[in-house]
């Protein structure tokens, strides 16, 4: 185990989650770097339409997002993942002045970074290794900026419960200063056909990725879970309006993480991500709450995917 690994997700995250009646993992969890791998395998899998949705409006709206956000932004990316979208809005922007991935999967940030700054010469890259639901200090910059961008694609939005999403994006606007504006996209289908096909591929890809959260486990946090033994679920939870992952056990079993000891009964889940779907209105009311005003909204013919542009909605910045 690296130490970025054991930073990433400590032992008492693990143990209280499967702790709880419905054991549950935290999500962040998916992204060793064979997970990371499998989430881009994802966003090439037929049934997972999302990304082919957003690089879709991405490349029809982005001459219209990058006017308004004018030139010499610092953008600010958390969950930077592979950065696909990323060298989208890059190359959209007129004269970036830094650049800010922040993501927990040390190997991808390191590399993608390394890649960035050979592929834009001149922009200014810092990375930052860490999980971005807790405490993040952004890097001091060489170079000044005329305002912040936050780029949050992909509905990642989603992974967060509600009230954490505001807190989230309520830290977001007071990390990105005064006159900040935020780009972010977000998924709102509601058909729960083409959800459980999203979240539960043909190719199984997803599956893998799901089970890939055990072996992660194994190895990081001296875990016995037989991979055999569970299976991949995605159930669509129309009241909360979110998929949920599960792993189900298959057969009744004892596995060990560390120490501790955990029973599961035949067919017991555990929850290792929520993706909720925010309709139009709930995600506006959220923006609102947590201090964005919402500037523009592009959707996807099919109306699944939107961009949501927001400015921040306080002038001076805040300082919590
Ligand atoms: N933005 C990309 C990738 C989305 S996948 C896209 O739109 O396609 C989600 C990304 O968030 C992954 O790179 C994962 O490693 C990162 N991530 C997930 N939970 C995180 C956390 N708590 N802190 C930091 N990064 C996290
Ligand atoms: C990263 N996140 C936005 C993805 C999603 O759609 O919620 C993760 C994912 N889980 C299963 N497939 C993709």
């Amino acid at each position: 185990m690296n130490r970025a690994e054991m930073q990433a997700t400590s032992c008492d995250e693990v143990l209280s989650g499967l702790n709880e009646p419905i054991k549950s993992l935290p999500c962040k969890l998916l992204y060793d770097a064979a997970g990371a791998e499998l989430f881009e395998r994802i966003t090439e899998v037929e049934d997972y339409y999302l990304t082919r949705a957003e690089h879709a409006l991405l490349a029809a709206e982005l001459p219209a997002i990058a006017a308004l956000v004018g030139s010499h932004a610092r953008v600010i990316e958390p969950g930077s993942g592979a950065g696909v979208k990323t060298r989208m809005l890059l190359g959209a922007l007129d004269r970036v002045a830094t650049y800010v991935p922040i993501d927990v999967s040390a190997d991808q940030l390191a590399d993608n970074a390394t890649a960035l700054r050979g592929e834009f010469p001149g922009l200014e890259v810092l990375p930052v290794l860490g999980d971005y639901t807790q405490a993040i200090t952004l890097p001091v910059s060489a170079r000044p900026h005329e305002r912040t961008l936050v780029f949050f694609p992909g509905s990642t939005i989603g992974n967060f419960e509600p009230d954490a999403a505001r807190q989230f994006l309520k830290r977001l606007a007071a990390l990105a200063g005064p006159n900040a504006m935020l780009l972010l996209g977000a998924d709102a289908n509601a058909n729960r056909e083409e959800l459980l096909r999203a979240y539960d591929d043909s190719e199984g890809v997803t599956a893998e990725f799901d089970l890939n959260v055990l072996a992660h486990l194994n190895r990081t946090h001296a875990a016995t879970f037989d991979l055999e033994q569970f299976m991949h679920r995605a159930v669509w939870n129309a009241a909360r309006s979110r998929i949920e992952m599960h792993l189900v056990s298959k057969r009744a079993q004892t596995v060990k993480v560390g120490d501790a000891t955990f029973t599961f009964a035949r067919g017991e889940p555990i929850v290792t991500e929520h993706c909720y779907k925010h309709s139009p209105a709930a995600l506006a009311q959220i923006l609102t709450d947590s201090g964005w005003a919402v500037t523009r909204t592009f959707a996807d013919p099919a109306q699944r995917m939107r961009l949501w542009l927001a400015t921040s909605a306080t002038k001076r910045g805040w300082t919590t």
